[in-house]
């Protein structure tokens, strides 16, 4: 289904509130699949005080009109027009009802935005702009309205009739159709509506809330999923308990219902009382789900909750600030994690994640703030910078404000704002009132893109026991800005003896204090702190906890990244610390294998790696997390021209030599992890099973490991342990990988979410010939292009996770990508474009991989038909040149 529309940008600054107040919506679907009738009766009021002119204008794209009503009147030609994104009525009165007829065709829907089916059964997504198909509305997020909904389907095929709010009525009608009414009692904008009809399961629970309202709990799944959805469930009601206790949140209406479905373009939808769900978010059983798996659902089912106050109550005055629900309600999320699981943990793989794929977004041709200025297709947007970097904005509120000042401020914007659509600007007000504090400066994140750089520079007087620490800042030029303004950086710091001992942090003039973790404020380019009473010169710890997205200059010795992760205070630091000498290590390696030396691996780091080892009082989850070398992208972000082969191999070599060095100390430690224990879903075990399967990844790289990965995946009684085991088979080339991952295909080849992770593990196999592999598996009967979770877990996972495959230097990989892109671009546009980002990076690559890549982007760019979706990031992409 192709868009069509022409491509017009959008501007923040252009932004004007609606002349009508929307009183009331009344809705009537008459379902069935080819097509559906949808009637609407919208209550206007001329907004008072807004300019003349009588004309309402509403959003409507491919639909078919079939009538138009005012005040009971049909509507004659002339008193109304009508393009192909738009219908305005001329002439309204101050106060009218319109009653307006169309019809939809769900079956036609490949874009899945709107209405459209999933298996047997239909339902909608309409964030950002999905209302607009689905009857003609001013489909804006500041327009908000209460809506009664009533839905009439045929009983046998369609038994189950949700929307948002309140079952209030029901009956039979004609022809064995029945009708379901709902009513929501809260005002929302249209972006919040959904159904859903079909033959679904539910499995049913409760939850009282502080004040004694019985919620009705239910999860909706096809039949044969019933049993897998209890994990979801919990994960439901230990979210609705947390924001009670952690934010004075209470759900606020008597029923909470969850669908799943296997068709979505992302992770879920946060519609009022009925959120919906990719099934990977859902459904879990430990034979089908992997721990990360677990966490994601407790993580993404918390996220959903958490939206129906930051987001639902209190919603966005206009796209461009969608940070201000969704960098808040990632905030929370994570807050709600490292509640449940471990707080160190999840920040590592949180900050990880930022590095990994935020920082290189904002360095490339789609850099823009987290509140951007302007944009062509809005769900281009819905991004790493707005999302996690939004969070670590929200996070520096918390960590300038503290817990007690940051819930006083999310008070106060609940006291001003509760059934509004306000700005970022409205939420940095609340937190600075609530305060009495300036956030002014502090303001400036929202605006500015691009990741600061803070440098470093010690200064130690021994006479005088005082250390100096010299901070400045930096934003580099991005593409989309190229002024940039003194940023406030709250930098975390701790100072530890050669031993391993904090000192008290005393700046020059202030008291003797006890403390030994704060927070600087750098506010101005440059800024030195002077600690006074430091007996010797001490290693700092800088940017604790990742206290700032930036990047830190600072260049640590061997022995300082020894103290730090022997004994940092901060668990965080001390991985920061082991990643720091890995990441030397295989850059450095990356360095000899380019210049064709021979590669070596210094003491250093396998004496790092061999305390970690030993490490029986840490929690095993982060011995895991900082025995996970950095990944290739990440390395390849700190090369100027990326070494895509160079940073394979010296990676692989590190891995390899330390599997060697370290061997019975890995095994020991992996047979004693592998203790025939029956699985549960604990945290403690959870942690375990992460220890053991790094430490097989490494035995893997050894004799013998296949044998162990083999046993494992013969004994495995949950899919943690066996998919470890088979990706460790396959990706090593080990001899018995074919057979296993044949079997293992054959096994869950009815099982979409467990082929999902099939495709995955042949796709991000290294090496230049996975892209045959691919282009095979893309006709093995379980892969579908009209499901976006194929796409992502086969195509997508090739383009985003396999450099060497991708990269391959015959340009195979990228002609595949690109026909992939085309081809998809007629079905989804927003997942064609999400797919076609892999090529943003084409600078960064050496002449011959930068041509070829730039080839593809223009033969994507001269395709017939493009939707806006790609077109703005191919357009991005290609414009990036003239930057370099
Ligand atoms: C956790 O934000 C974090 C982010 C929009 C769709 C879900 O609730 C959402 C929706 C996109 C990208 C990421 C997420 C979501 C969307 C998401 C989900 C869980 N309002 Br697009
Ligand atoms: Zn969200």
């Amino acid at each position: 289904m192709k868009k069509g529309s022409a491509s017009t940008v959008v501007y923040r600054s252009d932004y004007s509130p609606y002349a009508w107040q929307l009183k009331h919506v009344d809705l009537r679907f008459d379902i069935s699949p080819h097509p559906t009738r949808v009637s609407s009766e919208l209550s206007m009021k001329r907004q008072p005080g807004t300019a003349s002119g009588s004309d309402i204008e509403l959003d409507g794209q491919h639909m078919e009109l079939l009538s138009i009503m005012m005040d009971g009147r049909e509507l004659k030609p002339e008193q109304f027009s009508k393009d192909a994104d738009k219908l305005i009525i001329h002439d309204a009165p101050d106060d009218c009802t319109l009653n307006i007829e169309v019809l939809i065709k769900p079956h036609e829907n490949t874009a899945l935005e709107g209405m459209y089916p999933s298996g047997d059964f239909l339902l909608t997504q309409c964030e950002s702009q999905g209302f607009r198909k689905i009857t003609y509305f001013p489909d804006r997020p500041d327009v908000m309205t209460r809506f009664d909904v009533t839905l009439c389907a045929d009983r046998q095929k369609y038994p189950v009739l949700l929307s948002n709010g309140n079952a209030v009525d029901a009956g039979e009608s004609d022809n064995g159709r029945h009708w379901v009414r709902w009513q929501d009692p809260y005002a929302k904008p249209c972006y919040l509506f959904a159904l859903v009809a079909g033959d679904l399961a539910c499995l049913e629970d409760h939850f009282i809330t502080r004040s004694g309202r019985d919620v009705t709990l239910r999860v909706f799944v096809e039949q044969e999923n019933i049993d897998r959805c209890d994990h979801a469930m919990q994960s439901l009601i230990h979210a609705m308990k947390w924001d009670q206790d952690r934010f004075d949140l209470e759900y606020d209406l008597d029923i909470y219902n969850i669908v799943a479905t296997n068709d979505f373009n992302m992770g879920a939808m946060e519609n009022k009382s009925l959120n919906i769900f990719n099934s990977k978010y859902v459904l879990a059983r430990p034979d089908t789900a992997t721990d990360t798996d677990y966490q994601g659902i407790e993580g993404v089912i918390g996220h959903e909750y958490f939206h129906n106050w930051t987001g639902n109550r209190v919603t966005c005055q206009d796209w461009f600030q969608l940070t201000l629900k969704e960098g808040l309600t990632v905030f929370r999320d994570q807050e709600f994690s490292s509640d449940m699981q471990s707080r160190a943990v999840k920040r590592i793989r949180d900050v990880r994640d930022l590095r990994n794929r935020q920082f290189p977004e904002d360095a490339g041709p789609m850099s823009h703030p987290i509140r951007p200025d302007k944009y062509i297709e809005i769900n281009n947007f819905y991004t790493m910078t707005v999302y996690q970097k939004g969070a670590t904005i929200i996070r520096m509120y918390h960590t300038l404000l503290g817990e007690a000042g940051f819930q006083k401020g999310m008070k106060l914007y609940f006291e001003r704002h509760d059934g509004q659509a306000v700005s970022c600007d409205d939420f940095l007000a609340a937190m600075a009132d609530a305060n009495g504090v300036n956030l002014e400066q502090f303001g400036r994140w929202y605006g500015q893109s691009g990741t600061p750089e803070v440098t470093a520079q010690c200064e130690y007087d021994a006479a005088g026991a005082s250390f100096i620490l010299h901070l400045s800042q930096h934003t580099p030029a991005t593409h989309d800005q190229v002024e940039k303004q003194t940023l406030v950086i709250p930098f975390a710091v701790g100072l530890l003896s050669a031993s391993g001992e904090e000192y008290p942090l005393q700046l020059e003039g202030e008291g003797s204090t006890s403390v030994t973790s704060r927070v600087l404020l750098l506010k101005e380019k440059r800024q030195s702190f002077t600690f006074i009473n430091i007996p010797q010169r001490p290693v700092p710890s800088l940017l604790r906890d990742f206290s700032a997205p930036v990047k830190l200059n600072y260049s640590y010795s061997g022995d300082d990244l020894a103290v730090l992760m022997a004994h940092d205070s901060d668990a965080f630091q001390r991985w920061e610390a082991a990643q720091l000498l890995a990441q030397r290590e295989i850059l450095g390696n990356q360095k000899l294998h380019a210049t064709g030396s021979e590669m070596e691996l210094s003491q250093h780091l396998i004496d790092a790696f061999r305390a970690l080892l030993e490490d029986r009082d840490t929690d095993p989850a982060l011995l895991a997390e900082a025995m996970m070398l950095p990944g290739e992208d990440y390395l390849a972000d700190q090369m100027d021209v990326v070494d895509v082969e160079g940073i394979h191999a010296a990676r692989s070599f590190v891995k390899s030599t330390l599997a060697g060095a370290l061997r019975s100390l890995i095994r020991s430690r992996y047979d004693e992890l592998n203790d025939g224990a029956p699985y549960d879903k604990s945290s403690a075990s959870m942690a375990r099973r992460s220890l053991k399967n790094i430490c097989l990844s490494y035995l893997l790289e050894t004799d013998g490991g296949a044998r162990l990965a083999e046993v494992q995946l013969d004994t495995s009684d949950n899919m943690t342990d066996t998919l470890a085991a088979l990706c460790g088979l396959v990706w090593t080339d080990a001899a018995s990988a074919a057979a296993a991952s044949q079997a293992f295909g054959q096994e869950w080849k009815d099982d979409p979410l467990v082929m999902d992770k099939w495709f995955t593990i042949q796709a991000v196999k290294p090496g230049a010939d996975t892209v045959k592999t691919v282009r095979a598996l893309m006709k093995h009967p379980a892969f579908s292009i009209t499901n976006p979770n194929k796409v992502r877990s086969l195509i997508g996972a090739f383009a985003m996770s396999n450099p060497t495959g991708f990269h391959a230097r015959d340009g195979a990989g990228y002609q595949f990508h690109a026909d992939q892109v085309i081809s998809l671009d007629e079905l989804n546009p927003q997942v064609a474009a999400r797919m076609v980002a892999a090529f943003n990076q084409w600078t960064r690559y050496d002449p011959a991989r930068r041509s070829k890549m730039k080839a593809e982007l223009e033969r994507i760019s001269a395709a017939d038909g493009l939707s806006p979706d790609v077109s703005e990031i191919v357009h991005n992409a290609l414009g990036m040149e003239k930057t370099k």
